[in-house]
């Protein structure tokens, strides 16, 4: 319960800072990163770490079509990625947003969506599954883009990611992160 109160506590820092690196990394180029909660310690582990140089740069596509450019990676344990998704549509964020969230292997998906829905000020994140998300990238409209730098758990298994757009992962915005 304490544990609860602390993820609740340290996530709003967590993400504005993320906010702010990721608005550089949008204005600056490749190297500058964000990072959202690295593990499953959420954001304590990842204020231990403000700079996470990134193992492997993966680039992750959105379209108007509601589809990913791909719905499997694999990577090692404990790597660090840095994922940048871009939504290459043109229908703006309210209709057709985009986002690329990385969950902990053992969250309820369904669940997790049907929390999501309600939240759109939020991103579609939803506030009370906060510590089941590994990292997110803010939602997109079209044209737009934006990079998350993780860490990967150490445990091995699939961990899947998502776009929180209601309805988005019924049609397929859906895929795991294999790692090994
Ligand atoms: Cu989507």
């Amino acid at each position: 319960m304490s544990r609860m109160k602390q993820t609740l506590r340290f996530l709003p820092v967590t993400f504005i800072a993320a906010s702010a690196v990721a608005f550089l990394a949008g204005c600056g180029g490749e190297k500058a990163s964000a990072s959202t909660a690295a593990n499953s310690d959420g954001a304590v582990a990842a204020q231990e770490q403000p700079t996470l140089t990134p193992d492997r740069f993966i680039n992750v596509t959105a379209n108007d079509q509601m589809k990913f450019n791909r719905n499997e990676i694999k990577a090692k344990a404990g790597q660090v990625l840095s994922v940048t998704l871009t939504n290459e549509g043109t229908m703006p964020k309210f209709s057709m947003g985009h986002n690329f969230v990385v969950l902990q292997q053992d969250t309820d998906q369904e669940q997790f969506l049907e929390a999501a829905m309600t939240q759109a000020g939020n991103d579609y994140l939803p506030k009370e599954f906060q510590s089941s998300i590994i990292a997110a990238t803010k939602l997109l409209g079209g044209g737009e883009s934006d990079t998350i730098v993780f860490q990967l758990p150490e445990k091995p298994g699939k961990y899947p990611f998502l776009c929180s757009f209601p309805g988005r992962y019924q049609v397929g915005m859906s895929g795991v992160i294999v790692v090994e």
